[in-house]
């Protein structure tokens, strides 16, 4: 059992290895300029994120005691001012005197190879060693985290297209837009206390109770969301908080990112190729402002991550609480849009496998879905292993997201899991659907 585990988290780290690199040396020379710029002030350059992965693993995995070994020293300790998130802002990250693309790669490459040594020496005892396995866990995630980021970062990354992947699969359910399915109010366990990679702000698990509720069967469309802009809801403040409505005005936004208006037609440019916007695609790059602009103009609003999560959760046949709205097996490519499989969401009603059992659609996978709700801790919350994961973001003005989006490796896509963003982003896969009170 300790050697599946073993077998199973090396592979983990293996998959999230390869996609850090699909997204950099893969299609980036070392020398080249893409790999080293800032294509957005809100992002770091690649070459950044690279290292920060690895420093991340340097200080958990090799210098922590992940496994049954005193302490030891790092791989380099002389780089972690350069890579801590907090004492460096992203726009300035540029500015500072970071690994170059080859010396971030040879770094992580060594710290891996110290990481599965202490892999391999784990007994995953929690008397013996700082988490069991968690810490293993948690660096994939945070690597799989980190992989989405810089899918963001080539999504605003101007030029021709470098990334590639099979289209999604068709809509096979059809005449889900707009439909509403009828949640009967409910206790039920919302966070967990089983699942042995849940982060700390998904613990413990804790009982909850759920109004009556309508939720959107789908993600709003393109095509829906198109109505709204089309109705001249960027120019109605009736729809929008003080908040939204300046931020709007301020950017200049008339439509979602990288929307256009061409010929009496809608079109985007999906990680450098233009297109015609696919109508039956969730909408995709909207800020919890648009999202709930476009909620309040549908006579709606938007879920609560208490709503979100009982929807994705409960079976209302047998009165319990699951980890997918399937069940309880994990992902397949049947059931849900992750792992940068198609590189963009799929029409709503391409996987009918991945549906909760009253009809919901498409709650894990394709776009993260903003809710409205701050970020706060569940009863009992308990900082694991650093205070800067979650804690020091509680209470501050920040929306929450669930669902996972289709750039959300496999390994992070629980239902239980909480993103959380300011509500004027939109460059992250953002998208939503609402909710009504019964
Ligand atoms: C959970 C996505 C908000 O990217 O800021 C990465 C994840 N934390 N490294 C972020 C994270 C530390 C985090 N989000
Ligand atoms: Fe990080």
């Amino acid at each position: 059992e300790r050697a599946a585990l073993r077998r199973r988290l090396a592979a983990e780290l293996a998959a999230a290895r390869a996609r850090t690199r699909a997204l950099t040396h893969d299609v980036f020379d070392p020398d080249d300029a893409d790999f080293t710029r800032q294509h957005s002030p809100l992002m770091s350059p690649f070459h950044w994120d690279v290292a920060h992965i690895a420093n991340m693993e340097d200080f958990w995995l090799v210098r922590r005691g992940a496994a049954d070994t005193d302490l030891v020293d790092g791989v380099r300790e002389d780089v972690d001012h350069l890579y801590d998130a907090f004492t460096n802002p992203r726009a300035g990250r540029p500015a500072l005197p970071l690994l170059d693309p080859d010396e971030a790669r040879v770094y992580g490459d060594r710290v891996r190879e110290r990481a599965l040594a202490h892999l391999d020496a784990t007994s995953f005892d929690e008397r013996r060693t700082l988490a069991g396995g968690f810490l293993f866990g948690m660096i994939v995630q945070h690597e799989q985290q980190h992989v989405e980021t810089m899918l963001a970062t080539h999504q605003l990354r101007a030029g021709a297209p470098v990334l590639h992947a099979d289209p999604p699969p068709p809509s096979v359910v059809r005449g889900l837009p707009g439909t509403e399915v009828f949640h009967p109010g409910a206790e039920f366990l919302m966070g967990t206390s089983s699942e042995p990679f849940a982060l700390d702000n998904e613990k413990p698990a804790h009982p909850v109770r759920v109004a009556d509720f309508w939720l959107d069967a789908a993600p709003v469309t393109n095509a829906e969301y198109a109505r709204f802009v089309d109705a001249g809801g960027y120019d109605d403040p009736r729809w929008w908080s003080p908040e939204g409505w300046e931020h709007i005005r301020a950017e200049g936004w008339t439509a979602p990112m990288s929307w256009e208006r061409a010929d009496g037609r809608w079109y985007r440019t999906s990680f450098g190729v233009r297109e015609e916007i696919p109508a039956d695609q969730p909408v995709l790059h909207v800020s919890f402002g648009e999202a709930a602009a476009y909620a309040a103009w549908a006579g709606k609003r938007l879920p609560t991550e208490a709503e979100w999560e009982f929807a994705a959760r409960y079976d209302h046949a047998t009165g319990t609480t699951r980890r997918f709205p399937w069940g309880d097996e994990d992902p397949t490519p049947e059931r849900a849009n992750l792992d940068q499989r198609h590189l963009q969401p799929a029409p709503v009603g391409a996987y009918p496998a991945g549906a909760s059992p009253l009809g919901v659609h498409q709650l894990v996978g394709d776009v993260w879905e903003w809710c409205d709700s701050g970020f706060e801790g569940y009863p009992g919350f308990e900082p694991f292993p650093y205070k800067e994961y979650s804690e020091v973001f509680f209470g501050g003005d920040f929306r929450m997201l669930r669902g996972s989006s289709f750039g959300v490796g496999t390994p992070n896509a629980r239902t239980t899991f909480r993103n959380w963003d300011l509500p004027i982003r939109r460059q992250i896969f953002s998208g939503f659907r609402c909710a009504r009170s019964a």
